[in-house]
């Protein structure tokens, strides 16, 4: 039953009735050194139009490009000739590395050896491979001369970094040069940047008008000026970059005391909500002492068990899963016949064909210093010429998947989705505070043990976030299965915990429905991007998912991370205390004394029978001895 338990590329099929491989992350480091290398190519205005009318008609470029970013990508293309008949991209290939723009040629699309469609126009192609390794689905061959524009994967992805750091540095930067907030700390700024949202008001809009007695916004001047009047005294004042108003909003909600109008030719404002700036820095005395929760962090521990076992002291009893890398088999001691374990085979020469040893070695880092109730516990590994083992705890119940897809009528009730969704965010609540984001949850990665609870598994995706100044860095690999992926991480513009409670919402929404929010059946997952990017608001929620469930959903899967429940000045708290969650006992929860919604039906430490039948595997994979593995 368990297929998917390895990193794998993308099946190109999408149903139901499969579970859903991951995408297999591409390794990203931004690194200073290669943005040095970009260069800019000259290009004629015409060619510059092409490109980017090509980008601007092309349904998920254009929403991940704007602005700076559009230009930076237009001004690093470069242009290449073709011949008739070049295979420019080929149909199953993996490493994709190029964005195209077509401005002259002809050329065929094609697939499994059939012709399926043509163009001469100018558009965008390769773009899939730019976020991930996915195989490509068709051949694209040239049947003419012609010209192409290219831009390299590598620096595609390093504009798009180097520009929402740019963009975020100067946000603080500019943070500490208003008067007042120069004496913030600057990790406070860092939090208050990520909430600022840029709106440009035309001349003569009136941005903040005298008497309004729900005054909910807050507003720093970026560019032009704004002018200020009362009713009794007229033009009182005129302000300009940097200065703010409406503060008194944040504090208390007042009645607005002037009208503030924006000058030609218009003006543009950082501005900051009440409301989500209570939910972060909770109550303020003023503007002054603004100041915010540091997350209380847990160090890692290294929880090494079982060193007394050897891997000749296991017997296999049988196959849990097959995966991209290997086998997972239940084994038992040869003599100590209590004591049976998942033993999780992977074949070195795989990890590293397919360039995921950096994410073996996290996996086995992080889960390995894990022990929570709701997470397979990691024991220990092994290594040898051929594969790396990992020891984990036996869940012998199946997955979640199994489940949920397997069973009429293939959804849950609010209680049962609730104990499943209380497991998940207790394991969540321990990996945040150690500072890891999961960034894989599905129902296939929770196993369910003999009580019927049910514990992550596979940590190939998580991630231990690094500090910098005080403040947790974001990360940038693509990594996730697509639809449970969010807006931040399809846009590439930095991603931390808030991903775990984007994905907890598409979560909850598929056990009370057993569907996905963002679901299509396109194989690219290209329109599931875009749905994703157009937000939970467009999505339709079955008559049967209550008020609260619907509403506890919307809350996480808010499309800017800052703002989703999980990530506010309550934490986790504000999930938990969530009207959806009235009388779920989270103590008994925590103490594993909730009765289960379901409990397999074990018969010995041995029973496989939630588990698929998988034949015996007789190939015998080569040695690796490049040393890659050296430290692990
Ligand atoms: C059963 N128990 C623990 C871990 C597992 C991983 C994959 C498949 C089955 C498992």
């Amino acid at each position: 039953m368990i297929k998917n338990l390895f990193r794998r590329s993308n099946s190109s099929k999408e149903n139901t009735e499969q579970r859903r491989p991951a995408v297999t992350p591409q390794h990203f480091d931004y690194d200073e050194d290669i943005i040095k290398t970009i260069t800019k190519h000259p290009k004629t205005k015409e060619d510059e139009m092409f490109i980017r009318s090509a980008i601007e008609n092309n349904d998920f470029l254009c929403s991940l490009l704007q602005n700076q970013k559009l230009q930076d990508v237009i001004d690093c293309m470069y242009p290449e000739s073709v011949t008739p008949n070049e295979i420019i991209i080929k149909q199953g290939d993996l490493d994709g590395s190029h964005l195209y723009v077509s401005v002259t040629g002809t050329y065929e699309v094609i697939q499994n050896d059939e012709v399926i469609n043509s163009f001469s126009d100018v558009r965008v192609f390769g773009e899939l491979a730019l976020l991930y390794n996915a195989k490509r689905l068709a051949t694209i061959k040239s049947k003419s001369f012609g010209k192409m524009w290219l831009l390299d994967r590598v620096v595609f992805k390093h504009l798009l970094v180097r520009s929402e750091m740019e963009q975020h540095e100067e946000i603080v930067g500019f943070l500490q040069q208003v008067p007042k907030l120069n004496s913030v700390p600057k990790e406070v700024l860092e939090q208050v940047a990520s909430l600022l949202k840029l709106e440009f008001f035309p001349t003569g809009t009136t941005i903040v008008e005298e008497g309004d007695t729900n005054p909910d916004t807050f507003y720093i001047i970026k560019a032009g000026s704004v002018t200020v009047s009362k009713k009794s005294e007229g033009l009182i004042d005129r302000l300009y970059r940097g200065a703010f108003f409406g503060e008194l909003a944040l504090l208390k909600a007042k009645e607005r005391k002037a009208t503030v109008t924006a000058d030609a030719p218009g003006t543009e404002c950082f501005i900051l909500n009440r409301k989500q700036f209570l939910e972060h820095f909770g109550n303020i005395p003023d503007c002054i002492s603004i100041n915010f929760q540091i997350q209380p962090y847990k160090p890692m521990e290294e929880l090494i068990e079982h060193t007394d076992l050897s891997l000749d002291d296991f017997k296999i009893v049988n196959t849990l899963g097959i995966g991209g890398f290997g086998r997972v088999e239940l084994v038992q001691h040869s003599s100590k016949k209590e004591l049976v374990f998942a033993l999780k085979c992977m074949q070195k020469h795989i990890v590293a064909a397919q360039k995921q040893q950096e994410h073996v070695f996290n996996e086995k880092d992080i889960q390995i210093s894990c022990k929570n109730n709701f997470i397979v516990r990691l024991y220990r590994t092994y290594k040898d010429q051929k594969y790396l083992y990992f020891l984990l705890e036996p869940c012998l119940g199946g997955d979640l998947w199994n489940h949920l897809h397997k069973h009429k009528p293939r959804q849950f009730e609010d209680q049962v989705a609730q104990f499943y969704a209380g497991c998940v965010i207790e394991a969540f609540a321990y990996l945040h505070e150690r500072r890891i984001v999961y960034r894989d949850l599905k129902p296939e990665n929770l196993l369910l043990d003999a009580k019927g609870y049910v514990k992550l598994t596979d940590f190939g995706f998580a991630k231990k976030l690094q500090m910098f100044k005080k403040c947790i860095k974001k990360t940038y690999t693509f990594a996730g299965t697509p639809e449970y992926v969010p807006p931040e991480i399809i846009l590439n513009q930095g991603h931390d915990k808030a991903v775990d409670y984007w994905a907890l919402g598409v979560f909850i929404y598929e056990l009370l429905t057993g569907n996905t929010p963002f679901r299509t059946d396109d194989v690219s997952y290209m329109k599931t991007y875009k749905l994703i990017l157009k937000g939970i608001d467009d999505v339709k929620f079955p008559l049967d998912v209550s008020v609260q469930a619907e509403g506890l959903v919307k809350k996480l899967c808010k499309s800017t991370p800052s703002e989703r429940l999980g990530c506010l000045n309550g934490g986790v708290m504000d999930i938990k205390t969530h009207e959806w969650f009235d009388g779920f006992s989270w103590e008994k929860l925590a103490e594993c004394k909730l009765p289960a919604p379901y409990r397999p039906n074990l018969k010995t430490n041995t029973d496989v029978h939630y588990f698929e039948k998988f034949p015996k595997d007789n190939m015998v994979p080569p040695d690796d001895n490049s040393g890659w593995d050296e430290n692990f």
